[in-house]
């Protein structure tokens, strides 16, 4: 049956109608079953080995031009739609975006399945189905305010299976019941996401905002993403959701290991189990427990079995955010785990001495990254730099014992989301010019240098990003009310707000731009500053640095001296549909954490591929970009790791030295408290901000500020050459195939899993 036929079975068989006299929700609710039914139709991906990708979070974004796109019907599609009067992108919009993520982590995961399934290899991910994920962002008297994300509609992409698993802890049971998304391999085989609900779960416990009683285990486990971002204490219900996931996952990979007749005594040559940062640490002591408890196993055949199937990567070095928990806390969710953990614990400390290697330390805390490093197979960072300061610095305790375990995994993306399916202009101008190799084969992209004279290659790949300027501007202009100038240059900051990623530090450039033009120093070309970032609910400072640039857009685009120069926006519900409308627009890429705090970072990947520059510190990937697109096509500044990890070693940084000796950092500073700001803002939110800055600012932003302004105006002056710049976009397209997560899941494969 041809693709429109289909298409109109199902619009008959659902609505009594054809394509042409169906409402765009009808058209949405038909376009998914039809993805589905073709996606039944494409053989699951088999193989002897599987990987099991086990996360906490998987931001997977809107699904439906993706899941087009990678069963070769987009375009058709379109076409039969536009023939009947109808609009894919409209009705693409309709799609709630799920927010099973907070960030990088997660989003991470969601590109990792699609190049895992693309590649043809066996892999499915294992995760949570929160009914109402992270918070939907709502500003408010120039504050965040949190709401939830309905986004479980009754057309959804999530089947559910039949499926459930009983789970005990300390003080209940409960039942789990599985649902199960498809992961559509590009022009490949079928994966699975399975993501774990709880059956008794119950939404009316949610009051106003994201308030819920937070004791009641029973009904609200699956409600929420915990709504923190690496720096906040945890609590209970974190363990019970942890534990929760990997009980189900464990029995859900035992049971398909039975079902395939495979022997569970060689685990690992049919299973791995890549565990995504600590949070599903437990798996480790649960597949034991069951192994010991319910197959027969001795304890050390469990343990070295376990110890072959799990591999571990780490996504931070910030000590803040490495899980650990109060034994005392396990022994009250998970207290089955308890004696084996303390098993694992005892094996460790008869082996080595050393206190900082030891699972359970003297305050009875349990390190969970402990538990990877020693029972897990393998453990990895995400890009060189941060791999380097894992092995030299944050573990180089375990890096002594185990040199062999340590890899590094450099980050990617999926291109099928961050080229094709964003930018569709780019990627057909990228297949007219150099053809479509680069689709699946990245490094392809490499064939646009030999363009890098062609003025007419250059002329559009300019033209392109107008064309996606324009698009973002109407789109901000209905979304948040305000005009933007579509030939002002483009600078874009977007990523979870921490103070590491100094988001704060870009406010204060903004500040100094806006005083030099109060001065009479205007800029050549107009400049809009764009923000998108959600803080932890519980961050303080986070919420203080939102508030400080929301007062920021309010005195500038309200002041007729300078809006017509620079305009600030700080966009309302960042997440990953705005950033698909952000990327393609932007000319400069803000990656500007302190070097040593960004692991690897992945939003500078997109920009990149995207023909941004990048305006950043020697840190994460942009070390990675910088190496591959040469000094000349890059904006970096700043101290460098190794300085950085001095200051912190010897504690001598004080900020307050940077603010007395400079008058621009003094007055940049200041103005966070001075009349003007106090007018608009609130006093509370911007004293603190201030007093944080002069008296701690932990990650040193004043440090770099004199040479952030500095590259930046250096950035903005150089954007006037325009062939110079377009030379710089062409450059940075044609680098950025390294970065493409088929890369990096081949490499994964080769070094970790070895499916095949
Ligand atoms: C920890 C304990 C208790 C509750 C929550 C958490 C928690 C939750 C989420 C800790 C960390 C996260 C998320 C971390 C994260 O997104 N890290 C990012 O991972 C990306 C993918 O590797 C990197 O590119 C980023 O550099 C890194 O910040």
């Amino acid at each position: 049956m041809n693709l429109e036929q289909h298409l109109n079975e199902i619009t008959g068989k659902a609505y009594g109608k054809s394509i042409g006299a169906c409402t765009h929700i009808q058209l949405y609710a038909s376009i998914l079953q039809l993805v589905k039914e073709r996606a039944a139709q494409v053989p699951a991906i088999t193989g002897q080995k599987k990987v099991y990708y086990i996360s906490m979070e998987f931001l997977i974004g809107k699904l439906l031009s993706n899941n087009l796109i990678n069963l070769g019907i987009y375009e058709e599609l379109k076409e039969i739609l536009a023939a009947n009067g109808k609009s894919l992108a409209e009705i693409e919009d309709i799609e709630p975006e799920p927010s099973l993520g907070n960030g990088g982590l997660g989003r991470l995961a969601a590109c990792f399945l699609d190049s895992i399934a693309s590649l043809g290899l066996p892999g499915d991910g294992i995760g949570l189905n929160y009914h109402f994920g992270l918070f939907k962002q709502v500003f408010k008297n120039h504050l965040q305010n949190a709401e939830r994300n309905e986004w479980i509609e009754k057309f959804s992409w999530l089947c559910p299976t039949g499926t459930k698993f009983d789970v005990c802890f300390g003080d209940r049971k409960v039942t789990s019941v599985l649902y199960d998304i498809d992961v559509i391999g590009y022009e490949n085989g079928v994966n699975k996401l399975h993501l774990f609900d709880l059956e008794s779960v119950d939404e009316r416990l949610v009051k106003k905002g994201i308030t819920f009683d937070k004791t009641a285990v029973d009904k609200n486990l699956t409600l929420f993403l915990y709504p923190d971002d690496s720096d906040e204490a945890g609590n209970l219900l974190r363990i019970y959701q942890e534990y929760f996931m990997v009980c189900n996952g464990a029995q859900l990979i035992l049971k398909e290991m039975k079902e395939k007749g495979q022997d569970l005594h060689r685990m690992n040559d049919y299973v791995a189990i890549q565990i995504n940062d600590t949070h599903p640490t437990l798996v480790i002591p649960e597949l034991i427990r069951i192994l010991t408890e319910q197959e027969g196993f001795t304890m050390d055949e469990a343990i070295s079995v376990v110890s072959k199937t799990c591999a571990y990567t780490n996504h931070t070095i910030l000590a803040e955010a490495l899980e650990k928990w109060p034994l005392a806390y396990l022994e009250e969710v998970v207290p089955q785990l308890v004696p084996i953990i303390k098993e694992l614990d005892k094996r460790i400390k008869a082996q080595y001495k050393d206190a900082k290697v030891q699972i359970i330390d003297r305050k009875k805390t349990v390190h969970m990254a402990h538990i990877d490093i020693h029972y897990g197979y393998s453990v990895n960072g995400v890009a060189a730099i941060h791999t380097e300061i894992l092995k030299d610095t944050e573990l180089n305790h375990f890096y002594k014992i185990y040199p062999e375990k340590f890899n590094n995994k450099t980050n990617g993306i999926t291109f099928r989301r961050w080229l094709l399916s964003c930018n569709r202009e780019l990627a057909a101008f990228l297949t007219e010019t150099i053809g479509d190799g680069y689709k699946k084969n990245a490094d392809e992209l490499q064939k646009l240098l030999a363009k890098k004279d062609d003025q007419a290659v250059l002329d559009k790949l300019a033209d392109i990003k107008q064309g996606k300027k324009e698009a973002l501007a109407a789109y901000i202009k209905e979304n948040e009310g305000v005009e933007i100038d579509v030939n002002s240059i483009f600078d874009i900051q977007i990523k979870r707000l921490h103070e590491y990623k100094r988001q704060q530090m870009n406010a204060l450039y903004i500040i100094h731009k806006y005083l030099e033009i109060k001065d009479g120093k205007k800029p050549s070309t107009p400049i809009t500053f764009l923000f998108g970032a959600k803080a932890a609910p519980a961050y303080v400072i986070a919420q203080d640095i939102i508030h400080l640039i929301l007062v920021l857009s309010e005195i500038v685009n309200n002041d007729p001296d300078v809006s017509p120069y620079m305009k600030v926006v700080m966009v309302e519900n960042y997440n990953v549909t705005y950033a698909e409308k952000l990327i393609p627009a932007c000319d400069i890429s803000e990656q500007i954490s302190l070097a040593s705090k960004e692991a690897s970072g992945t939003g500078n990947m997109k920009f990149m591929l995207n023909g941004a520059v990048t305006l950043g510190t020697s840190d994460g990937a942009n070390v990675e970009i910088h190496e591959l697109v040469g000094d000349d096509n890059i904006y970096i500044f700043g101290e460098k790791s190794d300085t950085v990890i001095k200051h912190y070693k010897k504690a001598d940084y004080v900020s307050r030295d940077y603010y007395e000796k400079s008058t621009v950092i003094k007055e940049a500073v200041d103005f966070i408290v001075g009349k003007q700001a106090l007018k608009v803002g609130k006093k509370e939110n911007l004293q603190r901000l201030y007093n944080e800055l002069l008296n701690k600012d932990w990650f040193m932003t004043l440090l770099d500020l004199e040479d952030y302004i500095k590259t930046k105006d250096q950035a903005f002056a150089d954007y006037e050459d325009r062939q110079k710049w377009k030379k710089m976009m062409l450059v940075n397209i044609a680098k950025a195939g390294f970065f493409s997560s088929d890369r990096t899941i081949a490499e994964y494969n080769r070094d970790i899993w070895k499916l095949r």
